[in-house]
């Protein structure tokens, strides 16, 4: 018998990020451990973690690719193929209805774990590029698309995210994230309840704002509850405060901010009372909580999921970074903070071209583009909606909109009438049995990764990379998603994705060469090409990874830097490389126009107004609204074929307040119709005081007995789809983000 191995690397999971320690067997996996030595991680691991080889050993999962055979999901077979022959399928489909509609008439989705592979991350884009259709959609309009805009507009670039300095923060109040269920999110933090415990225990302070009373209130100094969707109103409130109270003070950042008048003007309507009607938190609360952040030596305002998914989901992540600028917390430590990952240049004039929306529009509905993409809610509509520039076809990566997007079955429905269909994914599930190609990437643990979106987002600066496991016969995904790309652009790309590789490389290498002060500036292309692609174990993406790292923020600009970084020195390192605590990024890497952090951008002045003239209807005492939740063991729709995760008590329920059950007449483990204007779904009931009155939650991802749903203990274990009851009418207009949280909606004994 062979000695046990050992192998590190980072789990994809979750955004959090941690280093996993694996021992290997007789060529399987034998036990999978937090990696007590990971410099982000220290040893921390959650239960998805140690699923990672259950993912990868899934009799489901699929191993190549399958084409189905039959129209109605619920008879069709599935038959398995060669890699030719399915893309041979693949073109026939896509080339036939670009050449018979137009390139509009191919549309794309682009779920939540692309971001986590490297495969996807690096090659969306230039699939997307090579599509040349308007029609791109994706999670990140169910997710943090308000983020990104609020981020464009005040830093100039919707990628300019600051995350909470956890690690030395002394205040951290915190509106709609529960990182005790999902590890955190824009924020990459293994073992955030570790860092909270550690804010409390060097006498900082937690306050959590949330209609429920999750793990994380419980685990917080103070929860504050709130009625769903009004989380603008309790910021706008707070800063017109600050200003009342002459509390504003910018701190080293005021030199090149602008607009603070304008917002001072803008918010002086909101006044405390007037938010406490609308949120439910009294008008003393929202002073003492102004007072105590412009009191704090340091503070940080974190909103997530909660804050976003709702109608004013832009201008509340607006107000949480407006919040944190006024009150001096903005770029500094133990305040709000802009990671510096291996992968990114740090460079920059502090100025450029600025943040807009809108070049294009939908075609139905008119929503104009952000980050060009049109708000998922509006795919049903463009693909049964007759017209130029309907989708006939449509890709989807790493996706399953019909469990996680608004009124989901209209969308399930909408997907049976396409022309032809091709998806990436590893599983056959409710969105992806209407393909007519799954083309199915490796698991986690036969390719490479670095968890470039999630080191960007990082509490602290880090960098891990990590080979393949295992060796696989199938195709990576960055060499499906170049074939995609090859066949979009046309027969005269070919079909080699060498080309497309060799093509992205020497371009890399030819702007790296050609930067303003570059050290690689007298180095030739191919000289460095050998370099990047001396290794025959590697893979494209890793050649394009090694030369963002070597011309990045801590690069060893293959040799003209010693002791700089390179995916040599990663690779050496399977604990990841520490690069040091977050570090003041601004004016250097500010975008906008004029050069400063630009508070007052008219979008979001125009959006103060909405919420000024939206905000005349008073609650409904007796109306209910629908809210969603996460659970630890649960990751969106994707993760429910593994027994470990599942088993025990049913999750799939509805939260209500004992006092509303009681006058709903509904019995703790009975069942609820639960109806919103779109939609109706049968619950199980689960009674909790850890709910505010008036609202109720469904967790979502859930809903797999759909027919034609190749997952056997997922299947068995169903669920219901919180997504056909959420409006796709519903929008935060700025983002084009869809309202998940606050849905009105009538439940109902069964
Ligand atoms: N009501 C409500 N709805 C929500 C939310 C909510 O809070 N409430 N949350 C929203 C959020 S934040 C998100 S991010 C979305 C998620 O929405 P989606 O991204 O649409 O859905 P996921 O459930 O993440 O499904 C991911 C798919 O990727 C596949 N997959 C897994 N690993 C890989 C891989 O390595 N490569 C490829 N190609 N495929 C892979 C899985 O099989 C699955 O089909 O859901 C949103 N929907
Ligand atoms: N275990 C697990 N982990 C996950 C995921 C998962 O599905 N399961 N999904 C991953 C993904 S894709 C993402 S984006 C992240 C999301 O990470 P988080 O943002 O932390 O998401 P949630 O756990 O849904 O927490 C959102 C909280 O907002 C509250 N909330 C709802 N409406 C409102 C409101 O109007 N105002 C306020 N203040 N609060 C409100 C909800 O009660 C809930 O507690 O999690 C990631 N991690
Ligand atoms: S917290 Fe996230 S990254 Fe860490 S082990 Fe769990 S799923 Fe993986
Ligand atoms: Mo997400």
């Amino acid at each position: 018998m062979a000695a046990d191995t050992i192998h590190h690397r980072t789990c994809p999971l979750c955004e959090a990020s941690c280093g996993l320690e694996l021992t290997i067997r007789d060529g399987a996996v034998l036990r999978i451990r937090g990696d007590r030595e990971n410099a982000l991680s220290k040893g921390f691991i959650c239960p998805k973690g140690s699923a990672l080889q259950r993912l990868h050993e899934d009799p489901d999962r699929l191993r190549a690719p399958v084409v189905r055979r039959g129209d109605d999901p619920a008879t069709a077979t599935w038959e398995e193929v060669s890699w030719d022959e399915a893309f041979a399928i693949v073109e026939e489909g896509l080339r036939g209805v670009q050449q018979r509609h137009g390139r509009n008439a191919v549309g794309a989705y682009f779920g939540n774990p692309g971001v986590h592979s490297l495969g996807a991350v690096m090659f969306n884009a230039p699939l997307i590029r090579a599509m040349g259709s308007m029609n791109i959609f994706s999670a990140s309009t169910v997710d943090q698309m308000p983020k990104h805009v609020s981020s464009g507009y005040l830093f100039g670039n919707p990628l300019s995210i600051p995350v909470p300095d956890l690690d030395r923060t002394d205040l951290l109040l915190m509106l709609g994230a529960n990182p005790y269920e999902s590890n955190g999110s824009l924020c990459t933090a293994p073992d955030f309840p570790g860092r909270m415990r550690a804010i409390r225990e060097r006498g900082g302070r937690i306050i959590t704002v949330d209609p429920r009373n999750t793990r994380t209130a419980q685990n917080s100094d103070e929860w504050i509850p709130i009625r769903p969707g009004t989380d603008a109103h309790l910021l706008l409130a707070m800063l017109s405060v600050l200003f009342a109270e002459d509390l504003v003070d910018l701190g080293a950042i005021a030199e090149f901010t602008s607009g603070v008048a304008e917002v001072a003007a803008a918010v002086e309507p909101f006044t405390p009372e007037r938010a406490a009607a609308i949120t439910g938190v009294d008008a003393a609360t929202i002073v003492r909580l102004a007072r105590e952040l412009a009191a704090a030596d340091t503070a940080t305002v974190y909103g997530r999921i909660g804050t976003h998914t709702v109608g004013f989901g832009t201008l509340a992540s607006w107000a949480t970074d407006a919040l944190a600028i006024c009150t001096g917390n903005m770029d500094t430590p133990g305040g709000m903070m802009f990671p510096l990952a291996a992968h990114e240049s740090g460079r920059g004039k502090g100025r450029g071209r600025g943040f807009s929306t809108g070049r294009r529009h939908s075609r139905v509905r008119n929503y104009p583009e952000v980050r060009s993409e049109f708000p998922v809610a509006a795919l049903a509509e463009e693909i049964t909606t007759p017209g130029d520039g309907q989708i006939r076809a449509l890709i989807t990566v790493a996706g399953n909109p019909v469990l996680s997007t608004p009124s989901a079955d209209r969308l399930d429905a909408a997907l049976g009438e396409l022309e032809f269909m091709v998806s990436v994914d590893p599983w056959c599930n409710e969105t992806t049995r209407h393909a007519n190609v799954i083309l199915p990437p490796p698991s986690a643990l036969e390719r490479s990764d670095y968890h470039m979106a999630f080191f960007a987002l990082a509490v602290h600066n880090f960098a891990d990379w990590s080979g393949p496991l295992f060796p696989t016969e199938s195709l990576q995904e960055s060499d499906i998603l170049a074939r995609l790309a090859l066949i979009v652009t046309g027969p005269e790309a070919g079909t080699d994705p060498q080309g497309l590789y060799d093509l992205m490389i020497d371009g890399a290498l030819q702007s790296a060469i050609a930067l303003p002060d570059s050290p690689i500036a007298d180095r030739t292309v191919a000289d460095l090409r050998r370099m990047v692609t001396a290794d025959p174990s590697r893979m494209a993406v890793d050649h394009l990874l090694d030369i963002m790292i070597r011309t990045g923020a801590y690069g060893d600009w293959f040799g003209a830097v010693p002791d700089g970084l390179s995916l040599d020195v990663l690779a050496a390192s399977p604990h990841g490389v520490d690069l040091g605590a977050l570090e003041p990024r601004l004016p250097a890497m500010l975008r906008t126009a004029s050069g400063t952090v630009e508070l007052a951008n008219p979008a979001i002045l125009d959006d103060i107004a909405r919420l000024d003239a939206t905000s005349a209807t008073p609650p409904d005492p007796d109306a209910l609204v629908l809210i969603g939740r996460r659970d630890l063991r649960s990751n969106n729709s994707w993760m429910h074929n593994v027994n470990v995760l599942v088993k025990g008590k049913e999750r799939c329920t509805l939260n209500i307040h004992p006092e509303d059950a009681a006058r709903l007449g509904l019995v703790d483990g009975g069942e609820a119709e639960v109806a919103s204007r779109v939609g109706r779904v049968v619950v199980p009931v689960e009674i909790t005081g850890d709910i505010l009155p008036g609202v109720v939650s469904i967790p979502h991802g859930w809903g797999h007995s759909l027919p034609g749903v190749r997952a056997g203990i997922a299947s068995g274990r169903p669920g219901v789809n919180t997504n056909v009851l959420t409006d796709p009418e519903q929008l935060d207009p700025l983002s084009g983000n869809a309202v998940l949280n606050g849905i009105p909606v009538t439940v109902a004994p069964v």
